[in-house]
C-alpha cells in the first residue's frame, strides 16, 4: 500500500528507453514490458542515434514512452530495474554481458525529486538530443518543471544531427 499513490492519483510519467546491443530484440522486449506497466501509453518514433559520451561503441536505438502509473517513483524505478535485468543482458555468452537496455525516468508528473537513487527530472534530458527529440515529438509544449522552460527551447540551443528517425515504435 505504501508504494502506491492514492486511488485516482495516476501520474503521467515519461520514460527514456535505449539500447545498443541487439537493439531490435531488446527494444521490443523493453517496450512490451513498459506497455504492461503503464496505462494509456504512447511511444515516440524510434530513432537511431550516434553514441554520446563514450563514442567508440555502436549506435543506439532510442525512444520515449509516456503513460500513467499509480506506482510511487521509487517503486517505478524498481520495476524498471527488474525489466533492465530481464532484457538488458546478453545471455548468449558464458557470462552475463554488459547491460544493453537503459530505462530512465525522465519526468514524473511535475515532481522534483533529489533522492540518492532517483533524480527527477532526469538531469541529462536538456543536454541530449536523443531524449529531447522523442520527448518533444510526443508533446511539443512540454515544460521542464524545474526551470519553467520548454524542452523545445533546450533542443533549439543544441547542435543538430546524430539523431535519425527509423520509423514508428511498436
Ligand atoms: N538514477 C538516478 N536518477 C534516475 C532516473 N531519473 N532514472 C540512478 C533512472 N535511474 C536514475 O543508472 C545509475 C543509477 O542512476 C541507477 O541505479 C539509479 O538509481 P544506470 O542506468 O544504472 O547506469 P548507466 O545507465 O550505466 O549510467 P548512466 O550514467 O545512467 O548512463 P546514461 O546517462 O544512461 O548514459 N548515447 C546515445 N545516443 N543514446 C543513449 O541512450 N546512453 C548512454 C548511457 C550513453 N550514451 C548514449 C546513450
Ligand atoms: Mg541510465
Amino acid at each position: 500500500l505504501k508504494n502506491r499513490l492514492k486511488d485516482n492519483d495516476l501520474e503521467k510519467v515519461y520514460i527514456g528507453i535505449g539500447s545498443n546491443l541487439e537493439p531490435d530484440k531488446n527494444m521490443a522486449g523493453g517496450l512490451s514490458e513498459l506497455y504492461r506497466l503503464l496505462t494509456d501509453h504512447r511511444c515516440s518514433s524510434l530513432y537511431r542515434t550516434e553514441p554520446v559520451g563514450k563514442t567508440d561503441q555502436p549506435d543506439f536505438f532510442n525512444a520515449v514512452v509516456v503513460g500513467l502509473t499509480s506506482l510511487s517513483p521509487l517503486k517505478l524505478l524498481e520495476k524498471l530495474h527488474q525489466i533492465e535485468r530481464r532484457y538488458g543482458r546478453d545471455r548468449t555468452g558464458q557470462r552475463w554481458g554488459p547491460r544493453t537496455l537503459d530505462l530512465d525516468i525522465l519526468l514524473f508528473g511535475k515532481r522534483i525529486l533529489n533522492e540518492q537513487d532517483l533524480v527527477v527530472p532526469h538531469p541529462e534530458i536538456k543536454n541530449r538530443t536523443f531524449v529531447l527529440i522523442p520527448l518533444t515529438e510526443l508533446e511539443p509544449g512540454i515544460m521542464d518543471p524545474k526551470s519553467g522552460r520548454t524542452f523545445l527551447s533546450f533542443l533549439e540551443q543544441l547542435p543538430s544531427g546524430g539523431v535519425y528517425r527509423i520509423g514508428p515504435c511498436h
